[in-house]
C-alpha cells in the first residue's frame, strides 16, 4: 500500500534523533510541524519579539501527540496490547486517539469532574475506557504506577521516556524555524514533562535559550518547594500537585539560566482573553499561563521570545463561555431589532481583554 501524506510522521522526520530503527512500526496521525506565529500585540506590550508555538495544531489539539506517537509506536513494537495513563485530559485524549489508530486498547484515569469537556468527548469517542477517579490526578498516577507493575499494560504518562523523546522535537522545530536565534522560551508547567523535553531538545542541538516555566499559583509545587495536596486552578490541565518530572524541570530551568514562577488564575484568564481578542489566538487556559507569565515578569532583556501554546482553546469551551456568556445578543426576527443588535453598544462583559 502506498501511503500518501502531506507531511511525514514526526518519527520519520526526526528518526536519527529518536530511539527508533528504520523497520520499527510507526503509529502516526501526522503530528508535529506546528506553526510558529508572530504575536504583534504581545510583542508590543512586552517590548520585544514574541512568537506563539501553536501546539494546539497537533492532531488531537495538544503537544501530547508528539510524545504519544513515540510512546504508542514503542508499545506496539514491544508487543503491548494496551496502554494506560492518568491524565488531566490532554494525555488521555492523545493516548485514546493513538491507541485507536494502532488498534490496541486504551484506559485512562481522570480526576472526577475535573477534566475539560472537549478532552472528555475526544477520549470517549476514540473508544478509550474512561475511569473517573474520586480523587486527584496525582493520586490517579500513583495508583496507575502500581497497576502497571502488576499487569502487562504500557504506561504512557511522561514518566515514559518515549514521551520526552517525542516532545523534544518541538525544540528542534523552533531552532529550525528561527535559524537557531531564540533567547527565551516561556512554557506552562504541570507534570513538568514538557519543559524537560524542550531542554533536552535544545541541548541536543547545542542551543541554550533561557527557560521560564510558569505554574498556576494554586498548583505550584515547584515554586513552593513541596507537593500541593489539593491543587486548584482554572487551568485544569495543570492542576497537578506532585509533578513526576519536577526534579528534571528544576534542573532544566536552572541550567538554562531561567526560573519557574507562578501566575494567578486572574492573570491566566486576562492573558487568555487578550490572546483571543487581540491576536486571534484561542488557546486553552493552561497554555495562556506562558503568556501570562511573560506579561507579568517581562522578557528580562531577551530579544526573541517564544511562548508555547500547549493546547487548543476548543478543548475547554466551558471556561471560554464562563468569561464571555453575557456577550451573546438575543434578537427577534425583525430588521429594527437586528439593526440595534448589530450596531448598538457592546454588551457587558466585553470579550476584549482588560488592558
Ligand atoms: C494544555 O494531560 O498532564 O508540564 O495529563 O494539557 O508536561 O505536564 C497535561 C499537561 C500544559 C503541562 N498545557 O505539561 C495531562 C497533563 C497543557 C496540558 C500542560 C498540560 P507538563
Amino acid at each position: 500500500m502506498t501511503i500518501v501524506s502531506t507531511r511525514p510522521s514526526l518519527i520519520d522526520r526526526w528518526r536519527e534523533h529518536l530511539p527508533f530503527e528504520p523497520d520499527d512500526p510507526v503509529v502516526s496521525l501526522s503530528e508535529g510541524a506546528t506553526p510558529l506565529v508572530f504575536a504583534p500585540v504581545i510583542s508590543e506590550l512586552v517590548g520585544t519579539e514574541v512568537y506563539f508555538k501553536t501546539e494546539g495544531a497537533n492532531p488531537t489539539g495538544s503537544f501530547k501527540d508528539r510524545g504519544m506517537t513515540c510512546a504508542v509506536s514503542a508499545a506496539v513494537r514491544d508487543g503491548a496490547k494496551a496502554v494506560i495513563c492518568a491524565s488531566t485530559g490532554n494525555t488521555a485524549a492523545s493516548a485514546a486517539a493513538y491507541a485507536a489508530r494502532a488498534g490496541i486498547t486504551c484506559a485512562v484515569i481522570v480526576p472526577e469532574g475535573k477534566i475539560a469537556m472537549g478532552k472528555l468527548a475526544q477520549t470517549l469517542i476514540h473508544g478509550a475506557r474512561v475511569v473517573s477517579l474520586q480523587g486527584s490526578f496525582d493520586e490517579g498516577l500513583e495508583l496507575v504506577r502500581t497497576l502497571v507493575a502488576e499487569h502487562p499494560i504500557s504506561l504512557v504518562n511522561s514518566l515514559n521516556e518515549y514521551r520526552i523523546e517525542g516532545q523534544k522535537t518541538a525544540a528542534f522545530e523552533l531552532l529550525e524555524d528561527l535559524s537557531g536565534d531564540l533567547d527565551l522560551l516561556c512554557i506552562p508547567v504541570g507534570n513538568a514533562g514538557n519543559i524537560t523535553s524542550y531542554w533536552r531538545g535544545f541541548r541536543e542541538m547545542g542551543a541554550s535559550p533561557r527557560l521560564f516555566g510558569f505554574q498556576a499559583a494554586g498548583a505550584a509545587p515547584l515554586v513552593l518547594g513541596h507537593p500541593v495536596e489539593h491543587p486548584d486552578t482554572v487551568a485544569s490541565a495543570i492542576r497537578i500537585g506532585k509533578p513526576v518530572r519536577g526534579e528534571d524541570a528544576l534542573t532544566a530551568a536552572a541550567e538554562s539560566g531561567g526560573t519557574i514562577r507562578t501566575v494567578s488564575d486572574s492573570e491566566i484568564l486576562d492573558a487568555y482573553k487578550l490572546m483571543a481578542a487581540k491576536e486571534g489566538m484561542f488557546a486553552e487556559p493552561a497554555s495562556a499561563s506562558s503568556v501570562a507569565g511573560l506579561l507579568k515578569y517581562g522578557a528580562d532583556g531577551a530579544r526573541r521570545v517564544v511562548c508555547v501554546l500547549t493546547g487548543r482553546g476548543l478543548k475547554d469551551p466551558e471556561v471560554a463561555l464562563s468569561v464571555t456568556r453575557d456577550a451573546v445578543i438575543p434578537c427577534p426576527v425583525e430588521i429594527g431589532a437586528m439593526e440595534e443588535a448589530v450596531l448598538g453598544p457592546p454588551r457587558e462583559p466585553a470579550t476584549a481583554a482588560s488592558q
